[in-house]
Order: structure tokens, then sequence, then C-alpha cells
């Protein structure tokens, strides 16, 4: 395989669109950001035009809901709507000329560790990125589970809080960033005593992830006990996901890996708990590599590693 050229990576999510340009060691050379509008295919054009060289060899693409990864059609996306039902793959192939490989947000950064992350030393990993909702992603023999692995939507509480999907007792439900800050706020509302209540000059509302971790580190106990029971949550997931797929590892991804010490350590206890024994014991569950980068060196990666992945 030639190791020369770039891929354009785009990581379009609700908010944000952000496109690279990505080498085959997963180096991300220029970068760019724009808020998505309404003209979704108009924002990724224009972002694809700044970005593309003599050199490209392809463009990835990563969003998150549910994509046909073979028709390249985004089948549902919440937070995105625009996007739905637009045939995105021959749109840019007609226009571009080139190979253009589409997926879900969290399937591209699972496949962007496998390659250049902190899945490299795993033929067998399961991701779970966990940011505003959790995502998931599968590699078994190497190659990323063309599934959709929609990991944060396993049940782990039968009669539990309703999903923005059409379950309830989704982990994402009861461990995401979206599910931490919520659980907070609610506890507020009933006058639980934390304070929390001071936090972002008193507006409840503004609450992020981040603010509930570094209160729980100054000794907050609702901001503790949140972050605990998130990881509880967390962990009953792993441990399915541990008897499912008897991985070698667990990377686990997205923004609230910087609350590893509470979150991750008390997922890591609960797992232990309740998975086989002679599945978990070998199991190393350690964070995702590419941090800030993920979703765009995922989304290139789609293209980079393509032959390799089938
Ligand atoms: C949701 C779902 C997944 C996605 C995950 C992480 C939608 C729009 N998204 O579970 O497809 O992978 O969130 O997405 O249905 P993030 O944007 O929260 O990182
Ligand atoms: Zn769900």
């Amino acid at each position: 395989m030639s190791m020369d050229g770039i891929a354009i990576g785009l990581d379009i999510g609700g908010t944000n669109l952000r496109v690279a340009q990505v080498t085959y060691r997963g180096e991300v050379l220029k970068r760019t950001r724009r808020e998505t509008s309404q003209d979704i295919v108009k924002d990724i054009i224009e972002s694809i035009d700044e970005l593309i060289t003599e050199d490209t060899v392809g463009i990835g693409i990563g969003i998150a809901g549910v994509v046909d990864s073979t028709s390249g059609v985004v089948k549902r996306s919440p937070n995105l709507s625009q996007a739905e039902g637009i045939d995105l793959k021959s749109i840019l192939s007609d226009k571009y000329n080139l190979p253009i490989r589409i997926d879900n947000d969290a399937n591209a950064a699972t496949l962007g560790e496998r390659f250049v992350g902190a899945g490299r030393r795993f033929e067998d990993f399961v991701m779970l990125t966990l940011g505003t909702g959790i995502g998931g992603g599968v590699v078994i023999n190497g190659a990323l589970l063309k599934t959709a692995s929609e990991l944060g939507h396993i049940t782990v509480e039968a009669n539990g809080k309703k999903c923005l999907c059409p379950n309830s007792g989704c982990l994402e439900a009861y461990a995401s960033g979206r599910a931490i800050v919520s659980d907070v706020i609610d506890q507020l509302e009933k006058g639980a005593d934390s304070l929390l209540k001071d936090c972002c000059e008193g507006n409840i509302y503004k609450i992020t992830p981040e603010d509930v971790y570094n209160y729980a580190l100054e000794g907050d106990t609702l901001a503790r006990e949140t972050l605990k029971n998130a990881g509880k949550y967390l962990g009953i997931g792993i441990a399915s996901l541990v008897n499912i797929f008897s991985p070698q590892a667990v990377i686990i991804g997205g923004g609230l890996t910087g609350a590893w010490d509470i979150l991750v350590r008390e997922a890591i206890r609960e797992a232990n708990k309740r998975a086989f024994p002679e599945l978990i014991e070998n199991v190393e569950i350690l964070p995702a590599q590419l941090a800030d980068n993920a979703g765009v060196v995922g989304a290139a990666s789609l293209v980079l590693y393509s032959s390799e992945a089938k």
C-alpha cells in the first residue's frame, strides 16, 4: 500500500462540522470547523473545497445516527434532521470522483483507534464514546463489525428512564453527559444540598459534565454520587459487552473520559462483579488516544484503511 496522500475526514455533529486533512499515520495536517446550517450539502462541499488537494485519496464521513454505510444514506439522525434521507455518497462521488465512505461517528472513531490509536495492540475490542450521547463500535479479528453497534442503547434498567430512541432504560439514559447533567439538575430542583447550586453564576441549567466532575473532586456529595451512579450503569453495560464479545480490551473515548477517576473506576468495579470472571479477568479497560481528533481521524480512516477493514 502506498503511504502517500491524505484523506479528508468530516465529523458531522448537530452543532459543528469539523473537517481535516489526515495522513496515513493519522496525523492531522489542517483542520477547519464551522457551524452546520440547514443547507448541510453546501456546508460539506465548501469545507471539502477548502482542504482538498491533488494528493487526496478519498473522503470519509462520520455522522451521529443510523447510517446505511453501503448506500451512504443517513437513515436517522435526530440532531441533524436536515441530513436525513440525503444520498451524500452519490452527491460527493459525482462531484469529486474519489472514493467516499460514510459511517456512524462512533464506528468511525473505533476504526481510527484501531489503526492509529489505543486499539493498535488489539485484534478484538469494544469501544464506547461517552459524549452527549453514548456511541459504540466493535472490532473482531482486527476488523470493524459492519453493524450499527448502537451500544449506548443496550438496556441497563428494565423500566428505566425514557431514552431519545424508542426504548427506555438505555445505557445512554444513565451514563452519558446529557444524563449526568439532567440527573444533577433533577436533584437540585428537588432541593438537594450541593455546592452545584452556586455553579454557573447560579444558573443550574448551564451545568456541564465537567462542572460535575470538578465539584466531585472538591468533595461535593451530589456530584460524586451522580458520577458514581453513572459509572455503575456504565459497568453494567460493559459487563454485558464483555460477556457477548469476550474482547481483549474496552476502549473508552469522548469528553467524559476526563472523569475517569470516579466514573470509569466505578464502572470497572461494577463490571468485575457482573461479567464472567474468566472473560473479564484479562480485559484491559483503557482510554482512547485520539482525543480531540477522534472524529475527523476516524472519518478519514474509513477511507485510509478501508481495504484492511473489510
Ligand atoms: C447516540 C446516537 C448514536 C451516536 C451516539 C454518540 C443519534 C443522533 N446518535 O446514541 O448514533 O453514535 O449518540 O453521539 O442517534 P455523540 O454526538 O453524542 O457523540
Ligand atoms: Zn436508547
